[in-house]
């Protein structure tokens, strides 16, 4: 089993898709071990978003990424990381294949309403960085013998 972070951002929020979102996560079989709700610090925005330090968008990021409260997220499953990148979709809503939930609700780059951990090393970090360890919720749901071969 793998563990991946997942942020609706600000405008996902707004715009009262939370639902729809978890929805399609918790269809797939995903299991939450994690939630918050939260206005981010700037100093969690600057952390997370670290690596596009000195990009031309790091500051609109940052200022997006604060502009009002995210629901955090730590999902569970089977290759969980990469298979909830592609329920997420390409970066650019433009580029994201219907189906996806950047393709389905969202338009512009900028206000691609969710992030998702992309890779192994990443996914680790985010955890860490955004969860204490007892948060993390550690507990079986009843069907994973009809969503695993167990
Ligand atoms: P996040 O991290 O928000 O899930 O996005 P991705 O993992 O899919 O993509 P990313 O790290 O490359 O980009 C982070 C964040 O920056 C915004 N962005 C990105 C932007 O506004 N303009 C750009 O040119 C790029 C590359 C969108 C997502």
């Amino acid at each position: 089993m793998e563990r991946t972070f997942v942020m609706i951002k600000p405008d996902g929020v707004q715009r009262r898709l939370i639902g729809k979102v978890i929805q399609r996560f918790e269809e797939s079989g995903l299991k939450i071990v994690a939630m918050k709700f939260l206005s981010v610090p700037n100093k969690l925005a600057e952390k997370h978003y670290e690596v596009h330090k000195g990009k031309n968008f790091y500051n609109g990021l940052i200022r997006y990424i604060t502009s009002g409260p995210v629901l955090a997220m730590v999902l569970e499953g089977e290759n969980a990381i990469e298979k909830v990148r592609k329920m997420v979709g390409a970066t650019d809503p433009q580029k994201s294949m219907a189906g996806t939930i950047r393709g389905d609700f969202a338009q512009n780059i900028g206000r691609n309403i969710i992030h998702a951990s992309d890779g192994k090393e990443t996914a680790k970090k985010e955890i860490s960085l955004w969860f204490k360890d007892d948060e993390l919720i550690n507990y079986e749901m009843d069907d994973e013998k009809w969503i695993y071969e167990k």
